[in-house]
């Protein structure tokens, strides 16, 4: 491996060059001479003219390395380079309609940057053992177009935010109370304290409309629950917004205009890439803020049709909604929950919590949760303590309604989840950069 060295064409920073080149723009540069940093992601040889693929975060492209044509060294590094190795290429821009992107490049230097010698991954390896060197696994096309459009999810999430006059707002991970109900919570010692990795960020959203009215948040949220199905994480990326003065339709309202925002912008912007996963970019892109909604006793009658022994009073898992959400074409909301296997603080009406999960057609399963709350101070004391809870940990939370308390609603949706229905991701762990799962904290 040679020395780290400045050369003629890249932008000069400090000791190290930026980039001057991405693969995704050599179609643009037909002609020119270029130098394109990246790694080995194929190789073939035909006796004197060897051909790698090289590719960087933008794209791959061939290089064509003909021996004669190009430094004695060059051309022995190109034959020793190993899958993944790290190099530098300077070449002329070809174009060749044949090739990914259209263009291919004659090179006229090569040298490797670092090597990779025997590269662990190969076709045989079994998901388990990709997992565990999910450090390397991330460097596939695959897993780099999954995190490209999180990005470009979660960029449309804030536009949409954005867009509607909301106020993003930064609530702490450390709690000192259970949002969600004490059976999914990570605890851990907080100088002698018992403190909570966080569930929700929803109670301290609820304290910050009181100033800002209309709030978001992105957070990472833990839940310590064992369920190893396909949709669940221990540690997932949660957009969390609340609103005062709003009662449950308008909630929905907000949730599908956000949802049909995010589908729109995905299908305009990453139509290819949405080909590549077999998804119609069409689908997404004309989708339109008018989802279905069904009460909670309709979405029972329709999972008995294939589930006889469902009983009305249970809440809807893994199973219950993979039968139900076969039904639909568009994400649908499911209205009207039972209290009683509902959190403790969502706005109850006679046995109903005035609440409603947003479900992800085609097997996939809820992708929000959303409710109006409860906004009496008495009616929410009496829930925290039939609970089990203790009264005094919540004072704070109980202060909002003590002191000009208002009718608020709010969600919290899933990234991971509306990522993996829009790609049909066969597991929700693909849509994470390093996916936490009971099983897993390791790499
Ligand atoms: O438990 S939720 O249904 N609701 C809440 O946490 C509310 N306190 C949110 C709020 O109103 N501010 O979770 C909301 C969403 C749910 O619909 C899923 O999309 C996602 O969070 N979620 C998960 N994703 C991945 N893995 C797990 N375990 C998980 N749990 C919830």
């Amino acid at each position: 491996m040679g020395v780290w060295t400045l050369h003629t064409y890249g932008v000069t920073r400090g000791s190290i060059a930026l980039k001057a080149y991405y693969i995704k723009d050599l179609a643009e540069k037909i002609g020119q001479d270029v130098e394109i940093y990246g790694w080995v992601y194929r190789k073939r040889r035909h006796g004197k003219l060897i051909f790698v693929v090289v590719r960087d975060s933008s794209g791959i492209v061939q290089i064509s390395i003909r021996k004669g044509s190009v430094p004695e060294e060059s051309f022995e590094a190109a034959k020793a380079a190993d899958i993944e190795s790290s190099i530098r290429v300077l070449g002329v821009v070809k174009e060749d309609e044949r090739a990914t992107g259209g263009v291919e490049v004659a090179c006229t230097m090569l040298e490797v940057v670092a090597p990779s010698p025997d590269f662990p991954i190969q076709e045989d390896t079994g998901p388990e053992a990709l997992l565990d060197i999910r450090h390397l696994t991330l460097r596939s096309t695959e897993s780099q177009k999954i995190m490209k459009m999180k990005m470009g999810l979660v960029k449309a999430a804030r536009e949409f935010f954005d867009g509607e006059g909301f106020y993003e707002v930064f609530p702490p991970i450390l709690m000192g109370v259970a949002g969600e109900g004490g059976g999914t919570l990570f605890s851990l010692d907080y100088f002698g304290q018992t403190a909570y990795l966080s569930q929700t960020a929803q109670l301290h959203l609820e304290a910050a409309i009181f100033s800002l009215e209309n709030v978001y948040s992105l957070t990472p949220s833990f839940r310590a629950e064992k369920s190893r199905t396909r949709r669940h994480l221990t540690e997932f990326s949660h957009f969390e917004a609340e609103m005062a003065w709003c009662d449950q339709k308008e909630n929905e309202g907000i949730q599908e205009r956000l949802v049909t925002h995010i589908c729109n912008a995905l299908g305009e912007r990453y139509a290819g890439d949405l080909e590549c996963f077999d998804q119609d970019p069409a689908y997404f892109r004309d989708m339109e803020p008018t989802f279905e909604r069904i009460l909670y006793d309709e979405a029972v009658s329709l999972i008995q049709e294939t589930r006889p022994d469902f009983c009305f009073g249970a809440d809807l898992g893994f199973e219950e909604e993979k039968v139900l959400t076969e039904h639909f074409e568009y994400p649908f909301f499911v209205q009207r929950f039972p209290m009683s296997i509902k959190a403790f603080y969502m706005k109850q009406e006679g046995d109903r919590a005035v609440c409603a999960d947003l479900e992800a057609p085609g097997g996939y399963g809820e992708i929000i949760g959303g409710s109006q709350r409860e906004d009496d101070l008495e009616s929410l004391m009496a829930r925290i303590a039939a609970e089990g809870e203790d009264l005094e940990k919540y004072e704070w939370y109980l202060d909002l309604r003590r002191y000009g308390s208002v009718p608020h609603s709010g969600f919290g949706m899933g990234t991971e989840r509306l990522l993996r229905w829009i790609l049909k991701l066969d597991h929700i762990r693909s849509a994470c950069l390093f996916p936490r799962t009971p099983a897993r904290v390791y790499p």
